[in-house]
């Protein structure tokens, strides 16, 4: 059976690898995608990766995943910090979520310390770079395989 999972990516990561490669590294979200969809076929699972810099268009997409996604992996961006109702969607999603982020959040400002989603994921990727997203696709191979 092939299992769907969602990737979902908050706002300005579209500029990944284009801007603040101190940061954020010099990959960019379609390299991301590329690793992501490679470790996805090696485990039979079918990929809807997506990114938007509206907030209700990553609501949408987490509804859009209730009618049949297995799991959820996110990078929230600045919505992490923010978004009551991002978490409010995803706690109506019943598969595993896990959030990814690019960046050390913890070694950054105080207010990225703080994570709306965190509330509800399984766990937390941050500081990893884009392998975040590789580590998360290979953590969520395991939760679906149970
Ligand atoms: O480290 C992460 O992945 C973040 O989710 C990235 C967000 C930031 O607001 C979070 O605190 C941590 C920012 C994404 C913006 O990405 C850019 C990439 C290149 C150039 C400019 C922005």
């Amino acid at each position: 059976m092939t299992r769907l999972v969602y990737i979902l990516n908050g706002p300005n990561l579209n500029l990944l690898g284009k801007r603040q490669p101190e940061i954020y590294g010099h990959a960019t979200l379609a390299d991301v995608e590329a690793a992501c969809r490679a470790i996805a076929a090696a485990h039979g699972i079918e990929l809807r990766f997506h990114q938007s810099n509206r907030e209700y268009e990553l609501i949408d997409w987490v509804h859009e995943a209730r009618e049949g996604a297995a799991g959820i992996i996110i990078n929230p961006a600045a919505f992490t910090h923010t978004s009551v109702a991002l978490l409010d969607a995803l706690h109506a999603f019943d598969g595993p979520v896990l959030e990814v982020h690019v960046s050390n959040v913890h070694q950054r400002e105080p207010f990225r310390h703080h994570s709306y989603v965190s509330q509800r994921a399984e766990g937390v990727i941050a500081g990893f770079g884009v392998q975040g997203y590789d580590l998360a696709m290979l953590r969520m191979t395991t939760l679906l395989e149970g």
